[in-house]
């Protein structure tokens, strides 16, 4: 039966309704049957089967309508075939149908047959190529069901003269399509079904930027709940930000054609700033260093950029950024020299100290570097001077570094005696190896006496139950010839404490208890004084019984050892016996005794009190050198002694050499008493020999004028020097001069001696600020009593 009346029913909806192709920017229509002006094409099968209606609407707009109603006939099989719609790049397409169909209810007469549904079916195709398709069937394996399709609740209704309409609208999707395109087919079954329209049409996440990132049209993908992950692409000029997403930005487009989770972003390029979602180079004298800075910085300090887009800025003539400085820093320099370059000579020892430069170049990073050369030769031409000098090597030391000093001083150590040196000072930044030359500041020095450093090492060579026989290595640091080295030894157990003076680096100590622990330190002794002890090192000598083992031959080298050791002590001993002709009682109180052919004496070296002889010009003579008047060249008056005047002047020591002197005369028409009382200063005087005691040259007794000559010291008295000097020193040169003073009244004390009257009047400052103990006018041996007290004048 058809249905003729479904037909106006149809028109007039499609007229209603307007259902026109109006789709939103996420989906893209493949077909639509509302906008397409041309002849669409479908083919029915039977061909009294589906049958099309088009009419123009009252705006020239196409409605085609494809109905069937063969509700009264039984077994309907009429099938209805699209055209070739092209996929594109669409995976998964949608198909919407608005349609209206009738309930078999509302049809009188109708029989059981009467369907209120239709089927829905795609053939994959490659092309456009009508024959290529099979007929349809169910059965045809290429003609795949979509859907039965049926009328649902959510109908537009339409009242159409006393009836009224139900417009459905129904969307099925068609996922995972892999072929270029495909055919729809709707199949009837039954059913008065009239199809006002059919789009068929894609999602898509449309075109977007984001920040700089440009994502790309996108279909969605090929089902409901696939996400398509899209990456973006950078705008010009613009590039990845950070190492993730290792492929740069991207986004997700959902299956609604949305885009979702976007990860990463574009950033612009260093030398491009970011303007408005653009990347814009940066004008000259700006720059941009990072792809993450958000705009262009004018150059720093020192350096320029001359083009646009810079990504840095050149620096100007002499200016530099070191390896490690970013580039947005200002271009820096290298420092100027250090000031007021100081040194203080302290023995072997020298501290520098400096004033930092006046140009840090800009920069932080300043430290200091010093270099050192050892020069023979200080008096010739600049040419002679360097000539003569080379690296001090690697055995001197610098606390806290030679390199890379932080503050501005550094103590020097280990030098040679009386030796000159060219000490470097040069500041030092992050550029300073980019620029060439460097301003260092120089300072020349001369080292003086000093101590002999410590013995490091002492081995045990043998042992008997009697004897020990010690070796050990000469000091590091011997500064000058070595007279003597001390063994000090003390039985453990009792704590008894003895000495032995060896001329050797080797000793064997005899007259030891059999089984017992001793322990022994070692120091050696040069003209400048002994130097400081080693550590202690304890050796035992063999119980009685175990030395009944032992083997001969160690007595015999012990014997040997100790023949060898006393024959050059007792040679030295009767020829220091000689030049001192010490009285009986020192002798006595020295305890000077020979044991198993070894000279042993108890403690330190103590000083001799002149006084103590019978008469003191015979003291003068043991201890003090008589000097010839006419190498003494008095140049001027210096100031005035207790007993007549003191001045300063040459003293001629060979035919080459000379050295400043101060000299001490006894005014004429002196007592023999005052003569005797100012010669006692010289015979104490001259059993000193420390850098920190004023250092006898001689005396002149046989001359009209009686003189005692000393070393001069340039800078005079210590009060007169420090009140001339007031404020000029730093602490740390202070507290050199404290250490010296200290330093020589400790070799005063280590000698027996008490000096009464130390002030810094009585101290001499020499040209280096190193501090000597001098005026021993007053000095008196220590009184050993333990109620002896002494009172000094202020
Ligand atoms: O303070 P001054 O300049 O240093 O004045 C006194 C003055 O002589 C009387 O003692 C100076 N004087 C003493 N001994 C020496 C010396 N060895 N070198 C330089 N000046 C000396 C002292």
């Amino acid at each position: 039966m058809q249905c003729n009346h479904c037909c106006v029913v149809l028109l007039t909806l499609g007229a209603l309704l307007g259902v026109h192709g109006a789709t939103s920017p996420h989906e893209v229509d493949l077909l639509n049957t509302m906008t397409m002006k041309k002849d669409l094409g479908w083919r029915s099968y039977p061909a009294n089967g589906w049958e099309e209606i088009s009419e123009i609407d009252d705006h020239n707009r196409p409605i085609r309508t494809f109905q069937v109603c063969n509700v009264l006939a039984p077994a309907q099989n009429n099938w209805l075939l699209s055209g070739y719609i092209e996929r594109g790049s669409a995976r998964r397409l949608l198909v919407e149908l608005k349609f209206t169909l009738r309930d078999c209810a509302s049809i009188p007469g109708t029989p059981g047959t009467c369907k209120e549904t239709f089927n829905l079916y795609y053939v994959d195709a490659d092309g456009p190529d009508d024959d290529a398709v099979p007929l349809p069937s169910p059965n045809e394996p290429r003609f795949r069901k979509i859907d039965t399709v049926a009328a649902d609740e959510s109908f537009t209704q339409v009242d159409v003269g006393d009836r009224v309409l139900k417009l459905n609208t129904e969307v099925r999707d068609v996922g995972s399509l892999s072929h270029p395109g495909l055919y729809l087919a709707f199949q009837d079954v039954g059913a008065c079904v009239a199809l006002v329209a059919v789009r068929v049409f894609y999602k898509r996440c449309p075109a977007e930027a984001r920040g700089l990132a440009r994502f790309p049209e996108t279909p969605s993908g090929p089902d409901a709940s696939a996400l398509v992950g899209v990456p973006g692409k950078c705008a010009p000029h613009s590039q990845p930000e950070g190492p993730e997403p290792p492929g740069g930005p991207r986004m997700y487009c959902s299956a609604d054609g949305e885009w979702l989770v976007p990860i990463g972003k574009c950033v612009c390029a260093a030398g491009y700033e970011d303007i408005g979602g653009e990347c814009r180079a940066c004008r000259p004298g700006f720059f941009k260093v990072f792809n993450d800075e958000a705009t262009c910085k004018r150059c720093t300090a020192h350096s320029h950029a001359p083009h646009s887009a810079s990504a840095r800025c050149i620096c100007e003539r002499g200016h530099y950024r070191a390896s490690n400085d970013p580039p947005d820093v200002p271009c820096t320099r290298p420092p100027s020299a250090p000031r007021n370059l100081l040194s203080l000579v302290n023995g072997t020892s020298v501290w520098l100290e400096w004033a930092p430069p006046k140009d840090k170049g800009g920069r932080v990073d300043l430290s200091y570097s010093i270099s050192c050369l050892r020069c023979d030769d200080m008096s010739g031409t600049l040419l002679d001077v360097q000539r003569s000098c080379r690296p001090c090597g690697a055995g001197v030391r610098y606390w806290p570094t030679a390199n890379g000093l932080r503050e501005a001083a550094v103590l020097i150590s280990r030098l040679t005696a009386h030796t000159n040196y060219s000490f470097k000072v040069q500041a030092v930044n992050g550029v300073s190896s980019k620029a060439g030359l460097q301003a260092v500041t120089p300072v020349n020095i001369t080292t003086n006496q000093a101590a002999p450093s410590k013995i490091l090492k002492i081995k045990r060579e043998l042992n008997t139950k009697d004897c020990i026989v010690l070796a050990w290595l000469p000091p590091l640091q011997p500064n000058g010839e070595i007279l003597e080295y001390e063994v000090k030894y003390m039985e453990k157990l009792s704590g008894n404490e003895s000495v032995i003076l060896s001329r050797a680096a080797r000793v064997a100590v005899p007259g030891l208890q059999p089984g017992s622990a001793y322990l022994f330190q070692v120091r050696a002794r040069t003209t400048a004084g002994s130097g400081p002890y080693s550590h202690q090192v304890e050796f035992s000598t063999l119980s009685a019984s175990d030395a009944e083992l032992s083997p001969v031959s160690v007595v015999g080298v012990c014997i040997a050892i100790i023949t060898i050791s006393v024959v050059l002590f007792i040679g030295c001993f009767i020829l220091s016996r000689r030049h001192c002709g010490y009285s009986k009682a020192k002798q006595d109180e020295e305890k000077l005794q020979f044991q198993n052919g070894q000279v042993k004496a108890h403690g330190m070296k103590t000083y001799v009190d002149p006084h103590t002889y019978e008469d003191p010009a015979q003291a003068v003579k043991d201890f003090a050198k008589e000097i010839n008047p006419s190498s003494i060249k008095i140049e001027k008056v210096i100031g005035a002694g207790e007993f007549g005047e003191v001045c300063s002047g040459h003293l001629k020591l060979s035919r080459r050499r000379e050295i400043n002197v101060a000299i001490k005369t006894l005014k004429g028409g002196s007592t023999e008493r005052q003569r005797s009382d100012f010669l006692s200063e010289a015979s104490i005087m001259a059993q000193f020999d420390n850098p920190n005691i004023i250092h006898l040259e001689g005396v002149v007794t046989k001359s009209k004028l009686v003189m005692i000559v000393t070393e001069y010291m340039e800078n005079g008295s210590l009060d007169s020097f420090l009140r001339k000097r007031d404020g000029q020193f730093t602490v740390i040169q202070l507290v050199g001069m404290l250490r010296g003073i200290a330093a020589g009244m400790t070799y005063l004390s280590e000698m027996g001696f008490v000096h009464r009257d130390l002030a810094a009047r009585n101290i001499l400052v020499s040209s280096g600020l190193v501090c000597k103990v001098s005026d021993f006018g007053l000095s008196r041996v220590l009184d050993r009593r333990p109620e002896a007290a002494y009172t000094t004048l202020v």
